[in-house]
């Protein structure tokens, strides 16, 4: 390209990252930070050589198409690609990238904070002080249930199931792991994890389950209602991936009868729609409820950012960029 590309940024990102977007490229900038409107996404596509979405953009075949031949690579500022319609893009020529690996231990961090809230009541905790309802210390005042010694169940053993995994060993955990795929020998070794090629027979059987698996047509409601079922009453389910994933409405009210014991969710079906039951099991203190913050860090946010600059800058020099995504890798 003779010009410098248009670079249409779907949000608001790190000052660092839109000054050196600004500096490189013919950068749009979405400087207010509210969503686009899919007709405003759809004008905007229209103008784009280089299109950055967020997971709040849905890019499906119909937008691709109405875009034109002037868009020629959708670099997601994210890991998950499941807001874009990758196999439309591919038929029609256009690259998609992605920023792995910079949010791995972020969100393998939050996963253990989840663990942490529902089985040691953190959060419920946290709020009988502020709210003036604490009488002193009492022997079953707010129990929760040991970590050291249950068993986890990791459900998707990728790069940041594996980070769950580490960081689980050293509360006491044994891990177990449930993937596509089995790990190498040695990776498993090294990490002293079970694999469970029946992902029934691992939940049946382990204490807390987390879901670390990408989103996609294989896995929408992977744990779905008979799944869930399989579950321990004394389980907990902790969800950092995407909401997709749970049948949510089947997971509420497995909470609400009491056949698991809580859950941590970070991600949500239909975001932002959180339905009212679980926020009132939020308020019961029995589920955690954290609104899509997994990756949520300075660091992260910059090295996502800076991700999507050196994929924009090898594709825009004619270089294969470092994070392509392919059809056949989802
Ligand atoms: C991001 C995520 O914040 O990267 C992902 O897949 O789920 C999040 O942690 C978000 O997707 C940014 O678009």
């Amino acid at each position: 390209m003779a010009r410098k590309p248009v670079v249409v940024v779907t949000r608001k990102l790190p000052e660092r990252i839109e000054t050196r977007m600004r500096e490189l490229f013919d950068a749009h900038l979405n400087i207010d930070d509210d969503p686009l409107s899919p007709a405003a996404l759809a004008a905007a596509m229209g103008e784009a050589d280089v299109l950055v979405p967020t997971v709040t953009d849905r890019i499906d075949d119909a937008l691709i198409e109405a875009a034109g031949p002037g868009l020629k690579l959708i670099a997601n500022f994210g890991t998950g690609t499941d807001n874009i319609d990758v196999d439309a893009a591919h038929r029609r020529g256009v690259v998609v990238t992605n920023t792995p690996g910079v949010l791995t231990d972020d969100t393998a961090d939050m996963t253990m904070a989840l663990i942490l809230s529902v089985a040691r009541r953190v959060v419920a905790g946290a709020g009988v002080i502020p709210s003036g309802e604490w009488n002193g210390w009492a022997p079953t005042f707010m129990l929760g249930s040991r970590l050291t010694g249950k068993r986890l169940g990791i459900v998707g053993m990728g790069r940041i199931g594996q980070a769950v995994a580490r960081r689980a060993k050293a509360f006491g955990l044994s891990i177990h792991y449930h993937n596509r795929r089995r790990l190498a020998a040695e990776v498993e070794e090294g990490l002293e994890a079970t694999y469970w090629d029946s992902l029934d027979q691992m939940l049946a059987r382990t204490d807390i389950v987390s879901v670390n698996c990408p989103h996609t047509p294989a896995t929408y409601h992977l744990l779905s209602a008979r799944r869930l079922k399989l579950l321990r009453p004394g389980a907990i389910l902790v969800n950092t991936a995407r909401g997709e994933i749970i049948d949510e409405a089947a997971l509420t009210r497995m909470l609400e009868a009491n056949e698991i014991a809580g859950a941590g969710l970070d991600v949500f079906e239909h975001e932002p729609a959180v339905p009212n039951k679980l926020v009132r099991l939020a308020r019961a203190g029995k589920v955690t409820l954290l609104p899509h913050m997994g990756s949520a860090t300075e660091e992260g946010r910059i090295e996502m950012g800076e991700k999507v600059l050196v994929n924009i800058r090898a594709f825009v020099d004619g270089h294969r960029p470092p994070d392509r995504v392919l059809p056949s890798m989802l």
